[in-house]
């Protein structure tokens, strides 16, 4: 009996340090056209230096890592294609003007208030699946909440599921839209 309790405090010790280690906060995501998208958040990286990678949604047929860049004088975006480094003990801030991920030919319609999950995945191996809320209306700068928060702080302002934004548009749960 006691054997089989440390060979559980063992699995669930060896479990821990690639979900703890890293955090997303204060995601969301917005669209102007409904063509393109573009989601921003903040990496909390509690452990050892690692690097994002990869990303992965359902909601386009093309996510990647971008950033802008200041080039012949004017602001351009531009494929992240070696990763983003994440320092140990760092935060890293996907913001706009700056890092982001983009959705490219979004295959749902960005209703307002609704969520999807974004999976970042890691050079030590280990992914974060993201909730990310969607907000067209936010602006540059303006946070959730006071912290950034981690994910599962609740955005404050904004209304909680089901309460119709004032935008109109309501609805929670977004159906696919055929294109
Ligand atoms: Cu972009």
């Amino acid at each position: 009996m006691l054997r089989m309790l440390f060979a559980v405090a063992i699995a669930v010790a060896a479990a821990l340090p690639a979900h703890a280690q890293i955090m997303a906060g204060d995601a969301y995501a917005r669209t102007a056209n409904q063509k393109t998208g573009a989601a921003f958040f903040q990496i909390l990286n509690h452990g050892p230096a690692d690097r994002l990678i990869d990303v992965r949604a359902d909601v386009a047929r093309k996510v990647e890592i971008h950033t802008h860049i200041f080039e012949d004088g004017i602001v351009k975006m531009r494929q992240v294609e070696d990763g983003v480094p994440l320092p140990a003990k760092e935060t890293v801030m996907f913001e706009r003007g700056g890092l982001h991920v983009m959705f490219m030919g979004l295959t749902q319609r960005f209703e307002q208030g609704a969520h999807f999950p974004l999976t970042l995945r890691f050079e030590s191996g280990a992914e974060l699946t993201v909730d990310v809320m969607i907000d067209n209306d936010r602006r540059p700068g303006a946070s959730a909440s006071e912290h950034g928060g981690h994910s599962a702080a609740p955005a404050s302002g904004h209304g909680s599921h089901g309460a119709a934004p004032a935008s109109g548009h309501g609805g929670h749960g977004a159906a696919p839209l055929p294109e």
